[in-house]
């Protein structure tokens, strides 16, 4: 594989010049180019989520030194798993806590890499810290709401302002039946309150790029959320909001839900169609948290793994195929360090494989269905 300061060396034109991977530099792997050197031949970029948890926890793999080596090696663009949330940096109603987001931003920077933003709102009461879902807004609720969102996104974009380029600005405000949901910002502001964070983010960084992110996808189930996620943008244009595109978030493959029992259940049309309309508002489309659930195959690892490299190479294909698709992350890029591990366990009780590399930082079918798909995208306009 190239080192990043073989990449740039390198730089796109050399690298699409090489063609497909499989050279190699007399490292020990034959792994070809870097998934972000594939993406960037395409104008695109290639990153992952990663975050600062304490060492041991799922959420904290920044501490393994193997896993920082993997992202320098196959990434061009990272984002804070969990570190820039309210719960996180937002101990109470006054501080401000940026020790765990510094830590990658600084990294990421060390390292050549871009980051995105995520996220300024998380517009869900389970994700709220409790002292907004208590917090007192006295006599003039609406007045308290809003310098609340403000001072909270201003403060964030402007520290990060030429850093982070992108934003999931607001994130999973439209819930399974496609309903908007409420919090107690959107009661004292109404559904504005997602306009007044896109506008105050747009204020403090004018360059940055502004999305809303959502999980939404092409399975079976998720018709209505697409519904709804769509009337929403619909309406947010309709506005005026400063809105440049759609964060998909690509989490495939087995139902997100206690009672999912299948494995692809694609529905291609419906989901093109729900692109189609996507770009039809003139927004652009990310996929931001890309990984395949492997909670309903057979545990032989093969055959496992095999199908989700399969599935994965499907959607991705389908993603590219729009040259409004430039960005590509996923969550997590070693099976160790998954969310999956703790959510929806196998019937099995064994460790589940969703992401590019296994717990030994050996790529999988899967990293070779994602770099087949960049060779196979065409270069962005
Ligand atoms: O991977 C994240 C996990 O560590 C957190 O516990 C969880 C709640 O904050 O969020 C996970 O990341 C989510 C992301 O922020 C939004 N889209 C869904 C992701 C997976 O749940």
């Amino acid at each position: 594989m190239l080192t990043r300061r073989q990449t740039l060396a390198l730089g796109a034109g050399g690298l699409a010049a090489l063609g497909a991977p499989g050279f190699a530099l007399g490292r020990d792997e034959d792994r070809g180019p870097s998934l972000h050197a594939l993406a960037q031949a395409k104008g695109m970029r290639f990153g992952s989520a990663v975050g600062v948890s304490p060492p041991g926890t799922i959420s904290g793999a920044f501490h393994d030194p193997q896993y920082r080596q993997l992202l320098i090696d196959e990434c061009g663009v990272l984002v804070h798993e969990n570190e820039l949330k309210w719960y996180v940096a937002r101990p109470d109603a006054e501080t401000f806590d940026f020790e765990r987001a510094d830590m990658i931003m600084d990294f990421a920077e060390e390292n050549g890499m871009e980051m995105r933003g995520h996220t300024l709102l998380w517009h869900h009461t389970d994700w709220f810290p409790d002292w907004i879902n208590n917090h007192d807004f006295g006599s003039r609720p609406g007045t308290e709401a809003e310098r609340m969102l403000t001072e909270h996104v201003r403060t964030m974009v402007e520290r990060y302002k030429g850093r982070i380029y992108s934003w999931d600005v607001v994130n999973e405000t439209i819930d399974e039946a496609g309903r908007f949901r409420q919090t107690p910002l959107s009661r004292h502001l109404g559904e504005e309150v997602i306009d007044l964070a896109f506008h105050i983010a747009r204020e403090a960084d004018p360059a940055a790029e502004l999305l809303y992110n959502d999980y939404m996808n092409w399975e079976a189930g998720y018709e209505r959320q697409q519904e709804g996620v769509l009337r929403l943008l619909e309406r947010l244009k309709a506005r005026g909001a400063p809105i440049d595109g759609l964060g998909v978030q690509g989490h495939i493959g087995s139902g997100n839900y206690d009672y999912s029992t299948g494995f692809d259940t694609a529905r291609e049309d419906t989901w093109r169609q729900f692109l189609d309309d996507v770009v039809g508002l003139d927004l652009s489309l990310s996929v931001t948290e890309f990984d395949v659930h492997d909670k309903n195959l057979p545990a032989d690892i093969e055959i496992r793994d095999r199908k989700v490299a399969e599935l994965g190479r499907r959607y991705l294909d389908l993603m590219f195929s729009y040259p409004q698709t430039k960005d590509l992350l996923v969550w997590g890029m070693a099976d160790q360090y998954s969310w999956y591990q703790e959510h929806w366990v196998r019937e099995d009780g064994v460790a589940k494989r969703p992401t590019p590399y296994d717990e030994n930082f050996q790529p999988k079918p899967l990293r070779q269905a994602i770099a087949d798909a960049l060779i196979a995208a065409e270069p962005r306009p």
